[in-house]
This record gives structure tokens, C-alpha cells and sequence, in this order.
């Protein structure tokens, strides 16, 4: 194989795969010596190995004992996911075998990657942008095939063509003022203005979008958050049970038997939704139930959907919910009404009736969190922004610019240096000039071998 191509000072490693026994375990090297390095181990020389092919092979340690029967995959960069010199080492997934690899390879001079290093090496190379680096973040962690398409999707790049499509527009629009900054007549001045404020106007309707795609994207990708709230005793563990299909939660006749929040992930149509049990909501001075109903009140509000459950056979008061959350108002314990009963307490603002406990009308309610999915998902995107710095940038981007839109004067030097500003930001979001500190935040996020 060729030289080394890219520059880069340390050769280093990792195990790519979870920790544990497993049929193989695959190793990462990247740098300039790693392909020095494999051919040490294998007693190989370098130009043994081609770009991408696979070889089975023995390596040994530096006492020339066998390690382990592996298959190797040499990438030459910059052809590589790093842009470096890479190797895949595919070995038995015993941990004890990891352990003596990562021994050699230390023995020769490496050392273990830094958490996300790869990725990180990727980026600085140019192999990607930091939107796509952080594609890669979500694509490992997406809960759910819906976050996978995303990420899949960002990480080719549609989402950062689709930001640096509004970048170059203000480019366009900086270059209009910049002409008219030039050139000294001014009868153009009005048309320029129209021009200026119609291309404001279309970038913060893109920007405005994208933003909002940032909680439909955290829903996708980690399942809808359903919180079941009400008084002690309504039965709001029982149908946590009899949603999840297992008792998964505690249920007695005490009040106050649930004092911590409870989760778990369940599908609907296709959709993952998490569960939420929580500790009733009443006055106590038990501080264990205290602490509970605080825990319950912000789970409510980082709800996407709220079930407020009421006992049928006393109801009481509802508990106020955020006015923006849906809220799905169910009455319990139909089981223990007449049908009399039921008729007569019938009221326009109950959603559904049903018995936790029977399991009746358990399937309406399934519907109507399917519904109210449906509208939490509205509308669908073509691109999703998926990191809270992707969202912030945006946002700051969008408040500027909004602001210059409504000043009441069109001035020159001043539209220039805002639409300057933003397009600055651009840059800061896809990665090109981007400080360390926000570079550092976004790959420490990642573990050692991505
Ligand atoms: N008859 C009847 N009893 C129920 C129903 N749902 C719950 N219960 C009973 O009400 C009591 C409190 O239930 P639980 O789920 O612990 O209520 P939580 O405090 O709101 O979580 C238990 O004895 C349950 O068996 C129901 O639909 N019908
Ligand atoms: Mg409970």
C-alpha cells in the first residue's frame, strides 16, 4: 500500500463493539502507523494488504505468541471513515482476547482513542460535516427505525445541503447590498430594498421550519412521552399495567402506593411511546410523597401527551394540566357504575370511560393517544434537525434576522453586517469555523470507539 496521505500525529485505538462475550469484537486503529502496525502483528508485510479486502489471518503478540485467529479490513486514507490510515480488526468477542489485542497494540506504541476520536478525526478531515458528525451520535442512540431514518438521513448530507441552500441565499442577498454600497446612483435603492426583505422573508419561513422540526425529531426518535396524572387511588398504576400488557408498577387499595415516577416503552401503530406513572397528586406532609408529587408535576410538564385520570365513582376535581399539552381526561372504574350511573354522570369533557381493572374501553383509549400521535407528528418534514446546538443556532440566527426585517429603515451598512452575521453562523453550524469548547461538547457526547 501507499503512503500516508493525511498527516496526523498519533496512531490510536478502540473497541468499536460493546464490551462483552459476543461471536466477534471489532477493533479500530487509525493513523498513520496502523497499517505498520497490523503488518507487525501478523507477520505480513505491508504490502500484503489491500484497500477494503478482507484477510483472515493470525496475529501474535510481541513475543511472537498467538492472540487470536482474526479478519482484517485495511482502509487507506483518505479514503476512510477518518480520512487516516485505518484497520478493522474483526477477533473472537471474548473479552479476555480484546484485552490481550489492546495489549500488542499498546506494547507497539498506540494508544486508546479519545471518546468520539474517530468521528472527531472524520470530521477535521473533511470526510464530514459537524452536522453529519452528530448524525452519527444520533444514528448510534435512535430508540426507534422512525430516529434511524433520520439520522440516516442527515448523515448523507440532505439536511446540511438543505442549510448551506439558505446560507448561499443570504450570500445572494449580501451581495446585493454590497453592489449598492458600491455604486453611487440611487434610484436602484427601493428596488434593492424590495428584493433585500423579500429574500429575508423566505429565509427566516426556512429557519422557522427547521426549528420546529427539532421536537417532532426528539419524538421520532425517542418515543412520545405519555404521562399518566390524577389523585391517589384512581387506578393510574392499573392502567400503567394494562397499557404496557405487564404489571410492571405496584398496585394496592393504599393511597399514596407510588411515590416514584415509573416508565416504560411501549409501541403504538408503528410509534414508540414511553409510559409515565407517577405519584398522586394530593396535600401530604409524608416527605417521601412530597418529593413525588414534585417529581409528578415535572413530568407533566415535559409530557407530550397527558392522561388525567379520575375515579368514576367519586370524581373529583380535575387536575389543571398545562394549557398547550393534550390532554386526554379519563374516567376510571366504569366496572363499579350502573349503567344508570354512567348516563346520568355523563359530561361533554370526559374523553373516555373505561375500567383499568376489566380492561374495557382500554382500546378506545389506545385510539385516542393514537390520534393525538398523529397530531404531535404534523406536518412531516423532509429534514429534521436533531441537536439542541442545531436548534439554538437557528433560533439565534432567526431572532436576529427577524429583528432587522422589521426595522423601519433600510439601512445599508447595517442589513450588510447582520446578513454577515448569519451567514457567519452558518458556518458555525455546519462546522467550518466552529470554537474547540463547542467542538469538545459535541464529541465528548460520544464513547471511546465511534
Ligand atoms: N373496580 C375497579 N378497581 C380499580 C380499577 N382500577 C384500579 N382499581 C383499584 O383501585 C386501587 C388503586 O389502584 P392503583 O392503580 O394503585 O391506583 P393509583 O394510586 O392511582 O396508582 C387498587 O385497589 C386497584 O385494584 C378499576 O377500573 N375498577
Ligand atoms: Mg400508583
Amino acid at each position: 500500500m501507499g503512503s500516508v496521505r493525511v498527516p496526523t500525529k498519533e496512531t490510536y485505538y478502540a473497541l468499536s463493539t460493546p464490551m462483552g462475550v459476543s461471536a466477534t469484537a471489532t477493533i479500530r486503529i487509525s493513523g498513520p502507523k496502523a497499517i505498520d502496525i497490523i503488518s507487525k502483528m501478523t507477520n505480513k508485510p505491508v504490502v500484503y494488504f489491500k484497500h477494503g479486502v478482507s484477510k483472515v489471518l493470525s496475529i501474535f503478540n510481541v513475543n511472537n505468541n498467538l492472540v487470536d485467529k482474526v479478519v482484517v479490513v485495511c482502509f487507506e486514507g483518505p479514503n476512510s471513515y477518518t480520512g487516516e490510515n485505518m484497520v478493522e480488526i474483526h477477533s473472537h468477542g471474548n473479552p479476555i482476547i480484546v484485552k490481550n489485542v489492546f495489549r500488542c497494540l499498546s506494547a507497539l506504541g498506540l494508544r486508546l482513542a479519545n471518546p468520539g476520536e474517530f468521528t472527531k478525526t472524520a470530521y477535521l478531515n473533511k470526510k464530514i460535516d459537524l452536522v453529519q458528525a452528530e448524525s452519527v451520535f444520533n444514528l448510534i442512540n435512535s430508540q426507534t427505525s422512525g430516529g434511524v431514518d433520520i439520522s440516516l438521513n442527515n448523515l448523507r448530507g440532505s439536511l446540511s445541503n438543505k442549510l448551506s441552500l439558505i446560507q448561499k441565499s443570504l450570500i445572494y442577498t449580501l451581495s446585493l447590498i454590497e453592489y449598492e454600497l458600491d455604486i453611487t446612483e440611487t434610484d436602484n435603492l427601493k428596488n434593492t430594498q424590495t428584493q433585500v426583505l423579500s429574500s429575508l422573508t423566505e429565509t427566516l419561513e426556512s429557519t422557522k421550519k427547521l426549528i420546529k422540526t427539532h421536537s417532532t425529531a426528539r419524538i421520532i426518535s425517542e418515543g412520545l412521552r405519555v404521562v399518566i396524572i390524577g389523585r391517589p387511588n384512581v387506578g393510574k398504576s392499573t392502567l400503567f399495567n394494562a397499557l404496557l400488557q405487564y404489571d410492571r408498577s405496584i398496585v394496592t387499595s393504599d393511597p399514596g402506593t407510588t411515590r416514584d415516577v415509573i416508565e416504560a416503552q411501549r409501541n403504538i401503530s408503528g410509534f414508540s411511546i414511553v409510559v409515565v406513572d407517577t405519584a398522586g397528586m394530593r396535600q401530604t406532609k409524608n416527605k417521601a410523597e412530597v418529593a413525588g408529587v414534585k417529581k409528578t408535576k415535572s413530568e407533566m410538564n415535559s409530557a407530550d401527551i397527558i392522561i388525567s385520570m379520575v375515579d368514576s365513582t367519586h370524581a373529583k376535581a380535575v387536575i389543571n394540566t398545562p394549557k398547550t399539552t393534550p390532554t386526554i381526561l379519563v374516567y376510571n372504574k366504569k366496572d363499579l357504575l350502573s349503567e344508570d350511573q354512567i348516563n346520568t354522570n355523563f359530561n361533554n369533557n370526559i374523553d373516555v370511560y373505561i375500567s383499568a381493572k376489566t380492561k374495557e374501553g382500554i382500546k378506545d383509549l389506545l385510539g385516542l393517544i393514537e390520534k393525538n400521535i398523529e397530531l404531535s407528528l404534523q406536518p412531516r418534514e423532509a429534514f429534521y434537525i436533531t441537536s439542541k446546538r442545531q436548534e439554538d443556532i437557528l433560533m439565534s440566527i432567526n431572532k436576529s434576522l427577524t429583528k432587522l426585517s422589521k426595522r423601519s429603515f433600510f439601512e445599508l451598512e447595517i442589513f450588510a453586517f447582520e446578513i454577515k452575521r448569519a451567514i457567519d453562523q452558518f458556518d458555525w453550524l455546519l462546522g467550518k469555523t466552529t470554537p474547540d469548547e463547542v467542538l469538545d461538547s459535541v464529541f465528548s457526547r460520544f464513547c471511546v470507539g465511534k
